[in-house]
């Protein structure tokens, strides 16, 4: 069977939630193509920090009365080395922007819930999806429904927002596209506690023995991480040995301790710095994971998906409303420069804070250098401030 739309959306992650969320909002029709179930998409636990403008387009976009409701205003983090506290005033130093911790799954279901309130189509369970003709003015989308069925979309544009193992980018005969990526030699070991909050804002750790972060989620439930082997597992992981080594990464000489609780989630995330570029091909548009993945050391991967999201959708607008394809032709362009600044901040949060396999004392000591002059250098912590907040979207 085939049917037909403006836009197909491969994916139901942020990217994809959001931009069919925007062209609504523009009476630009879409179909959401997505191969898990809603109750999958909405339980994955990703990120946790908002910028600024994420938070506000949510709001201009009437789904962020719950995030205003249960979210968290930050207005600091917290750079902790050399057993100190450092905190970065995030407001103060980017003209008085603030980011918001909300958990990214919490933003998913006040999407998914916006769309399906509206009565617009997400197809969840999607199998075999492939994309066809996206070269021609005339791009389809063949995928097996929830059911088995074998189905068709005909549409004008296909958005690629089906995350980093997605099947839009590499659709892109690799002739069209350059990959840029970079593999960092360790993951960070996640876990879920039930306990109150140990510190009003996040703590960022710098340690000899590896990173440790202290994010939350809610007054009863906090989010950790720690630096670990790449290819480390869960099982080598005792609770025990967990928290002995954040108690070591995050001691410090001023009494502060981390508060315990019951461990019920643990996981392993990779790290990786990636980027694709064009982010667009004949009819088909990247947008999110699809296109680039920076570590989550700069807390950007949801933000930049939503910043290119906001771009791709005033494109299509400006190609609906007012038949000019100007925008979608600068698409990849206006993207790709905010990524590459994206890409950047991570990489570099990233290299200050962690130990390297190939560490010398050498290593150590720049390091060192680097966060003792982000903490008293007001230029370079309003350089992490700007960055971290979120620069302005364009
Ligand atoms: P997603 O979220 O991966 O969604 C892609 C969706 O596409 C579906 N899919 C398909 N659908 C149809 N057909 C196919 N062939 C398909 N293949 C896949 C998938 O099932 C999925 O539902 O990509 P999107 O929308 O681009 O969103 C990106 C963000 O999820 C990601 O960048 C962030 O989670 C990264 N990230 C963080 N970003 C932040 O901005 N702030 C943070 O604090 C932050 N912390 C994090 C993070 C990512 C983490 N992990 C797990 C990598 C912390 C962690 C631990
Ligand atoms: C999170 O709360 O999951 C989180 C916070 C900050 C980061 C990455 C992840 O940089």
């Amino acid at each position: 069977m085939i049917n037909r739309t403006q836009v197909g959306i491969v994916g139901a992650g942020p990217a994809g939630l959001l931009l069919a969320h925007l062209l609504q909002l523009e009476d630009i029709e879409s179909v959401v193509l997505e191969t898990r179930s809603r109750e999958e998409i909405e339980a994955t636990l990703r990120a946790g920090v908002l910028e600024q403008g994420t938070v506000d387009v949510l709001n201009e976009s009437g789904v962020g009365e719950r995030m205003m409701r249960e979210g968290f205003v930050h207005h600091g983090i917290v750079l902790r080395f050399a057993g100190r506290s450092h905190r970065i005033d995030l407001t103060g130093l980017s003209g008085g922007r603030s980011i918001m911790v909300y958990a990214q799954h919490e933003v998913i279901k006040d999407l998914a819930k916006a769309r399906l309130d509206a009565g617009a189509p997400i197809e969840f369970g999607v199998k075999d999806v492939t994309l066809l003709d996206l070269d021609t003015a005339a791009p389809r989308i063949r995928y097996r429904d929830g059911a088995g069925a074998l189905r068709e979309l005909a549409c004008d544009y296909v958005a690629g927002c089906d995350g980093f193992h997605g099947v839009s980018r590499p659709t892109i005969p690799s002739r069209r596209r350059t990959e840029f990526t970079r593999v960092y030699p360790f993951g960070w070991f996640g876990i879920l506690v039930e306990a109150p909050p140990a510190t009003d804002e996040l703590i960022y750790a710098h340690h000899e023995r590896g990173f440790a972060l202290v994010s939350t989620r809610s007054p009863s439930i906090q989010r950790l991480y720690l630096q670990c082997e790449p290819e480390d597992q869960v099982a080598n992981w005792p609770d025990a040995r967990i928290w002995q080594e954040l108690h070591t990464r995050l001691a410090t000489g001023d009494g502060w301790r981390l508060t315990e609780g019951r461990i019920f989630q643990k996981g392993i995330v990779a790290m990786r710095s990636f980027v694709v570029e064009p982010m667009q091909y004949g009819h088909l548009f990247l947008a999110g994971d699809a296109a680039h993945i920076v570590p989550p050391t700069g807390a950007k991967g949801l933000n930049l998906a939503v910043a290119d999201v906001r771009v791709l959708a005033r494109a299509l607008t400006a190609f609906y409303r007012d038949k000019r394809s100007d925008l979608l032709e600068q698409y990849s362009t206006t993207a790709l420069r905010r990524v590459w600044r994206a890409e950047h901040f991570s990489w570099w949060m990233t290299s200050m804070l962690h130990r390297f396999h190939d560490d010398t004392p050498f290593h150590h000591r720049l390091q060192l250098a680097e966060l003792d002059y982000v903490t008293r250098s007001r230029a370079k912590a309003t350089t992490l401030a700007e960055n971290y907040a979120g620069l302005p979207l364009d």
